[in-house]
């Protein structure tokens, strides 16, 4: 008898040994057994036996009192987990680390007649301090998603104190199969508090990554910058990440090549901070670390490593105090050759009139100190292919992705200081949807408003598209083309005029360019302004695709036909083969 061939029942032992948790107490059943089958063969595991589950959940909080060390309750289906509720209750309000585990049937058997099959999705709120449906693990998404919930569940027994924790395991009955030798190698993710031994960084070659993140602190930019010189480390960014510090790249121009990989792309450590990022930033490495003050297991990139629950400005004058004075930003240097390059290409190349020539056109010439509110999905992409010279500030809707608030946010944002421009980027849906609220009566003066009118979704008709697998089709109701007059030449015009906006238009590159700089200018006009642009939705694919083809190499070429070449399906079905 060895540990059951169960990845989830794997993977949960295998975090409670990595964090110590030795004590068990197991009442008998059949749900439970192949977990119970699997630790009890384990030296490692100290277990007792209590029949009646009320009583056992009890003698886990003496236990646990008594030693200062969480205590695992384990039971099978019918009412069993039932009778934790009252030692669990009393553990809740003393703040006792047990852990229940509630062996489960398949989720999709509850409430259909099936003997001993019970709801323990929602429990009463003072038992656990957080409960997990932990399910079987059947693909790749699965696997990263159980560890997660098992290493949260299992961390939170000790976090702020402490407390009853819930996991309901969903188990395979019909797997008796108790032949794995050593348990899978699964991932730990530890929490690291403020006072805690940081893990070492010495040695490694580190990114920061920045989401989406509100304006940074003048001392946060300057402790980032030592850490960057003190640890060679390089800053990810977007427009969003709002960094205006040294040692900033905006890798999407390099990462985001069709036909090329770069060698530079791969990062031992990647310390992760902000919020929700809209880059897409396809990033290789090998942990991540997350630097938070809310302590979330955050996982973006199915690395996570640790958690660090303090304030970025803790995290990183902590570490910059580990190390003795040091200069080498080389990291930074290779990276900034290959931006250079890129970006040098991306303006130097052909475009046709589409947001991606104004968002290269335009960038630059937007006054230092700007706000710059970005469109979700393809105005954001497209402006976050060049970097600006100039400090700016931006923000995007990236919280929920909604195309329904971008006038209002900025909106909202403009009311904050009169004296400032507010510059926004909108694409037609994202502009009607939301149109109603250029008629609220506290809009000033200080708006400019950029609406690129291409008559449809045009990410919906991007080259790289999923949805492009509908063909001509992708028009009807994906891309929902012909709405909102069509591109009319007069609505918009005729709309915000009437409420008191200055209306400007272009519908080429010629005009475009003859009225950019009056509706950049720094000058303060008397009214806010709304210039609408006319592009071509093949355009804008054209553009994209030009953007994202100006280096290729043979790794990335095959890479690509190779992705071309291969459906979803048959790249699980490879991948499965690879794992085995
Ligand atoms: C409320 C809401 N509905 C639907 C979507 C899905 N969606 C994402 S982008 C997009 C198209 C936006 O079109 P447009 O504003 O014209 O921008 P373009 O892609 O043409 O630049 C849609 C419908 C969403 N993000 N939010
Ligand atoms: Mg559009």
């Amino acid at each position: 008898m060895y540990y059951i061939d169960d990845k989830a029942i794997q993977m949960l032992i295998s975090v409670l040994k990595h964090n110590n948790i030795k004590k068990i107490i197991t009442s008998p059943g059949a749900m439970s057994l192949n977990f119970v089958g699997s630790v009890q063969h384990d030296s490692f595991f100290e277990i007792y036996s209590c029949v009646d589950e009320r009583s056992a959940c009890y003698m886990a909080c003496g236990l646990s009192e008594d030693s200062k060390e969480p205590v695992v309750v384990v039971c099978t289906g019918a009412t069993a987990s039932r009778n934790y509720l009252p030692a669990l209750t009393e553990a809740y309000y003393r703040k006792i680390p047990v852990l229940a585990i509630t062996c489960a049937q398949h989720f999709s058997r509850i409430d259909h007649n099936i003997p001993q099959a019970i709801d323990r999705t929602v429990i009463p709120n003072d038992v656990a301090i957080m409960s997990v449906q932990v399910p079987i693990i059947n693909s790749q998404d699965d696997q990263i998603g159980c560890n997660l919930l098992i290493n949260k569940a299992i961390l939170e027994l000790k976090h702020h104190g402490g407390g009853p924790v819930h996991i309901n395991l969903c188990v395979d009955a019909a797997n008796n199969r108790f032949t794995s030798k050593e348990l899978l190698s699964t991932r730990f993710i530890d929490r690291i508090m403020l006072n805690d031994t940081l893990p070492n960084l010495e040695n490694k070659k580190i990114a920061i990554f920045v989401g989406a993140h509100s304006i940074w602190d003048y001392n946060l930019i300057k402790a980032v910058e030592k850490f960057c010189e003190l640890y060679n480390a390089v800053l990810l960014c977007d427009h969003t990440s709002n960094y205006n510090g040294k040692y900033k790249i905006m890798p999407n121009i390099i990462f985001d090549q069709d036909n090329y990989i770069s060698s530079l792309n791969y990062f031992d450590v990647l310390i992760h901070i902000g919020n929700i990022s809209g880059a897409y930033l396809k990033l290789n490495m090998k942990e991540v670390w997350r630097v938070n003050p809310d302590g979330k297991l955050v996982d973006t990139f199915s690395k996570l490593r640790y958690t660090f629950e303090m304030s970025e400005i803790n995290f990183f004058t902590k570490y910059n105090s580990l190390v003795n004075d040091k200069y080498n930003v080389s990291n930074y240097v290779n990276l900034k050759k290959e931006f250079d390059e890129l970006e040098n290409k991306a303006f130097e190349c052909e475009l046709p009139f589409s947001n991606l020539w104004i968002a290269r056109n335009t960038i630059n010439l937007l006054p230092k100190g700007s706000y710059l509110h970005l469109a979700i999905l393809n105005s954001l992409r497209s402006w976050n292919y060049f970097d600006r010279k100039e400090d700016l500030f931006c923000f995007t809707n990236t919280g929920g992705f909604g195309i329904d608030g971008f006038l209002s946010s900025m909106i909202g944002s403009s009311l904050h200081d009169e004296n400032k421009i507010y510059f926004g980027v909108v694409g037609d849906l994202a502009f009607f949807y939301d149109f109603n609220a250029l008629g609220n009566r506290h809009i000033k003066n200080n708006l400019r408003i950029l609406l690129i009118n291409n008559g449809c979704g045009t990410e919906f008709h991007n080259y790289n598209h999923s949805a492009m697998s509908l063909g001509q089709d992708v028009s009807k109701f994906v891309a929902a083309d012909g709405h909102f007059g069509n591109k009319s030449k007069s609505l918009v015009k005729h709309y915000s005029e009437d409420l008191g906006f200055e209306y400007i238009s272009a519908k080429n590159k010629d005009d475009f360019l003859e009225k950019i700089n009056y509706f950049i200018s720094e000058e303060k006009k008397d009214k806010s302004i709304i210039f609408e642009v006319f592009t071509d939705s093949n355009d804008e694919s054209d553009a994209l695709k030009k953007i994202r083809n100006l280096k290729s190499s043979a790794m990335g070429i095959a890479k690509n036909k190779a992705k071309n070449i291969l459906s979803g399906n048959a790249k699980d079905r490879i991948k499965k083969i690879i794992e085995r």
